[in-house]
């Protein structure tokens, strides 16, 4: 397919990057299985031990680059205020030169590949393309999981159509030569010194979320950082959800929730749609339409076991990527908290030699996987995949979720009154930062619609965005707040949590349909005593109302941290916001 925009770009960065050669990713089975004899043949990929982990590969990344590097990474427009006070901003002509030293020659004596990906199912009209050059195999091996690559892609731009261009070298892997750079106005994405899957995979957080983002402002729809899994009753009935949680609070787990007694024998099932990202537009019949861009998990591995996300470990029995996950003499891989018992010796995901029971100069554990390391495995392999998951249309919403990991003051759900009060309690999102992200355990962060590292422009313009979509709709879905992490004065998670969680979407659901009953409260609606089944769990019967509890003082609290937060938006935040700040401060003093 001859595209000559797309040929003079190739040429231009080949010209800078100078790789020997250039490799076009065609999508076949033949590329792939080439491609993964070559990476294990230079040592870059490991395979696994084939007849427990058929398909499986596994990789190690540098020591120094095992998680997304928010503070390197920048949205680069032309005004410094359309990146907001949010982002890490650089003028685009800056950030072309500076990137661009570091780019040039860095291909030499290796190969550049082009992969043409597309976001959503090929053809359509939800779906964006993107072209990914990378002179790193695990690169494609990645993409080619975690989207659909490959010919087809280029015969859907044909010669004229528009596309993302993403370029992304490993460079020598030094962090003091990593960048990475988005250019919404040039719909282009710069990645280098990096190989680690959140910073590199261009598909994903660049492209779905950043650039996504401000596609979604200029066209008139959204795309968030939510999983979508539906929901089926006994009666058959499957209703869809969107919800947005910060990095690491499980997101996963919750897309592939297994119900618990007497759900299960009821007859509820789960059907997973998506697990990270959630593009949304406003559908014919005046509801929202929800679809996954991606076709693969990039999951945290250390975690998942039986308990936590049964679903997850089917999924990845087979033709799955591990990153800096425990590799085990006998070529199988582990991590902490998950199935079975260690190997009895092996590599941790730095290199080290590693068996059971290591510890350091202090006496404290030595993990052998690495608490951000990965599977990256397609979604087709789930076990419980949504049939829907690969409608164009996508899936309609009955309820948006924001969430967050807080220890104290945030009610297990609760209710936002209207859509505007529900945009407000996304914008003010908070939860306890936790290893994915770059910072101090612990800490609490405000991460409005779990977006802060993920919107590609003014995040005070994103609100005002939000806001205007509600307008468009005539009967917008309920927007709810949950926290599956309050504890107690032991600092014991009071509530379960796993699929245990199933009995608050279902009382969601209800509610959304009207069905349910509430109290309401300064934040909104809590169930009614009784109102969530607690059908066959042990639960003390202080534990609801403590979960349920709203602080008054607590939340006078949050409401400074609140206005504190918008402070750095100044007069570019949508008045309505500090409008419900108000109006919640005066419902807590009433
Ligand atoms: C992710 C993240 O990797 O949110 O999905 O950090
Ligand atoms: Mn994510």
């Amino acid at each position: 397919m001859h595209n000559p925009m797309l040929q003079e770009w190739i040429r231009q960065m080949a010209e800078m990057c100078r790789p020997d050669r250039i490799v076009w990713v065609d999508g076949s089975r033949e590329q792939k299985e080439a491609l993964e004899k070559e990476a294990v043949a230079t040592g870059e990929m490991i395979r696994l031990n084939q007849e427990k982990w058929p398909g499986c590969l596994y990789h190690r990344t540098a020591v120094n680059d095992v998680a997304r590097t928010e503070h390197l990474t920048y949205i680069c427009t032309r005004n410094k205020e359309d990146a907001g006070p949010t982002n890490n901003w650089m003028e685009p002509q800056e950030a072309y030169r500076r990137a661009g030293e570091y780019f040039r020659g860095s291909m030499r004596g290796r190969t550049m590949y082009v992969i043409p990906f597309s976001m959503g199912p090929i053809g359509s009209p939800f779906s964006k393309i993107g072209i990914e050059l990378t002179d790193s195999i695990y690169v494609v091996l990645n993409m080619l999981i975690m989207t659909r690559a490959g010919r087809e892609v280029l015969e859907q731009l044909g010669s004229d159509g528009d596309f993302t261009k993403g370029l992304h070298s490993k460079g020598d892997l030094d962090d003091k030569k990593r960048l990475i750079l988005h250019f919404p106005e040039d719909n282009t994405i710069w990645s280098v010194g990096s190989g680690y899957g959140g910073n590199v995979l261009l598909g994903k957080k660049c492209l779905s979320l950043r650039i996504a983002s401000y596609l979604g402002r200029l066209e008139g729809w959204m795309a968030e950082h939510m999983l979508l899994m539906g929901i089926e009753d006994p009666s058959g009935r499957v209703e869809y959800i969107a919800a947005a949680f910060p990095s690491a609070c499980g997101k996963t787990n919750l897309a592939m929730l297994v119900p618990p007694e007497p759900f299960r024998s009821r007859g509820y099932k789960i059907w997973t749609v998506g697990d990270d990202i959630a593009w949304i537009r406003l559908g014919e019949d005046g509801r929202l339409w929800a679809l996954n861009p991606e076709t693969g998990f990039f999951g945290v591995a250390p975690g998942t076991n039986a308990k936590s996300n049964p679903n997850a470990l089917a999924t990845i029995r087979k033709n799955t990527i591990f990153t800096n996950v425990l590799l085990g003499d006998d070529g199988n891989v582990w991590w902490e908290q998950g199935e079975g018992p260690p190997p009895a010796s092996g590599t941790a995901w730095n290199g080290r030699r590693w068996k059971p029971g290591l510890v350091d100069h202090e006496g404290k554990p030595v993990p052998g996987a690495h608490p951000n390391s990965r599977f990256t495995a397609p979604i087709s392999q789930c076990p419980i995949v949504s049939p829907e998951w690969e409608n164009p249309r996508g899936v309609p919403l009955s309820a948006i979720i924001f969430g967050g990991r807080r220890s104290t003051a945030v009610p297990l759900v609760f209710e936002t009154f209207n859509w505007r009060h529900g945009v407000y309690t996304g914008a003010t999102m908070s939860s306890e930062l936790t290893a994915a992200q770059f910072g101090t355990l612990g800490k609490v962060r405000r991460d409005p619609m779990a977006m802060l590292p993920f919107c590609g422009y003014n995040m005070a313009d994103y609100f005002g965005h939000w806001l205007k979509m509600g307008e468009k709709m005539s009967s917008p879905p309920k927007i709810f707040h949950v926290n599956w992490f309050r504890r107690d004065a032991n600092g014991n998670f009071i509530w379960p949590g796993f699929g245990e969680n199933l009995r608050v979407l279902e009382w969601i659901l209800r509610r959304a349909r009207g069905e349910a009953e509430a109290v309401e409260t300064p934040l909104g609606f809590v169930p009614a005593p009784g109102e969530i089944n607690l059908e066959g769990l042990e639960l003390s019967p202080s534990a609801m109302e403590q979960l349920l509890a709203v602080d008054r003082d607590l939340w006078l609290e949050e409401v400074a941290d609140h206005r504190r937060f918008f402070q750095q938006f100044g007069s570019r935040l949508p008045r309505e916001l500090l409008e419900e700040c108000d109006a919640l401060e005066q419902r807590l003093k009433s």
